[in-house]
């Protein structure tokens, strides 16, 4: 159990499968963090439905990611290029963190979780500190901090791997990407360009959107809203959805596959990050509803 102060709205307890996790039910927001890969299970602004999908069957297990929510992708984004035994999507979201600080507001409820190279000490030495900022209010806001400690260069890839609740996905479009090159790895194409027309769904879409430091919007019509991702720091956006065959072949997803798409903030691939000795990298996106 942590000894940091949890204010008024903020609890710690037990959630599936036995993982710790942060409970905040504020005036302004509900949300759920498991300290197990810091990951974000759920946020409902005040009187919104929630924004967040989480996977009905989702494992809850240790060295299984949670699906849904918001698995954070460190210090590499899909198959490690190093190592083809390491974990897909590095190991930052298969981890328990520890929480550092927890503040309320009149807005909002701070978490900061923390995750300390000596965790992982074979890569670059443990000389590594990430510490990720969890803002929950009317926005969620996500600020993902790494810092290198060592006397080495350090490259990493990140991404907020975020699964978003919509009605069903073949009434949900993804606008802000118009004109940007994408990488289509459903197709296994690359070198695309996404023409004015929004990303719309129905069969697989697996698509890394390079250099974009665009907003996007999450147009549901179904549930007449839309989601606002505003991110900075941060080159590349993916947009997935597995689509009713590859989810048939996933456990944890299956028929969920209408009713979640993911657009991530990632830095990946060619824009992953060199941090010079002693120097800190922060990406960060902000999410609302309108
Ligand atoms: O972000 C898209 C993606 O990399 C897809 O290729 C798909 O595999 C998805 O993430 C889920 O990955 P996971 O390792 O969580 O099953």
């Amino acid at each position: 159990m942590s000894d940091v102060h949890l204010p008024d709205g903020v609890r710690l307890d037990t959630g599936e499968g036995g993982f710790e996790r942060l409970v905040v039910e504020h005036p302004v927001a509900s949300g759920e963090i498991y300290l197990y890969g810091a990951h974000v299970g759920s946020w409902s602004p005040r009187g919104v439905r929630p924004v967040l999908w989480l996977s009905p069957s989702s494992p809850f297990r240790d060295g299984r990611a949670i699906r849904g929510g918001v698995p954070l992708c460190f210090p590499w984004f899909g198959p490690a290029r190093h190592d083809a035994s390491a974990p897909a999507h590095g190991f930052a979201r298969i981890t328990p963190w520890t929480l550092e600080e927890a503040n309320a507001s009149d807005d909002q409820v701070t978490l900061v979780l923390v995750l300390d190279g000596d965790r992982a000490p074979s890569w670059h030495g443990g000389a590594w500190r990430a510490t990720y900022t969890v803002a929950m209010g009317q926005t969620l806001r996500l600020s993902f901090e790494v810092q290198n400690l060592g006397t080495d260069a350090l490259t990493f890839e990140e991404a907020l791997h975020t699964y978003y609740a919509v009605s069903d996905v073949r009434m949900t479009s993804v606008d802000g990407l118009a004109g940007a090159t994408f990488l289509d790895k459903a197709a296994g194409s690359a070198g695309q360009v996404q023409g004015p027309d929004p990303v719309r769904f129905g069969t697989e879409v697996d698509r890394l959107y390079v250099g974009t430091r665009a907003a996007c919007t999450i147009d549901d019509r179904g549930w007449a809203r839309r989601i606002v991702v505003e991110k900075t720091s941060s080159d590349d956006t993916v947009v997935w959805n597995p689509g009713p065959e590859r989810a048939d072949a996933m456990s944890d997803i299956g028929e969920g596959w209408t009713s979640m798409v993911c657009v991530e903030t990632a830095n990946v691939g060619d824009h992953a990050v060199t941090l010079p000795p002693g120097a800190r990298h922060v990406m960060a996106a902000e999410i609302r509803v309108e």
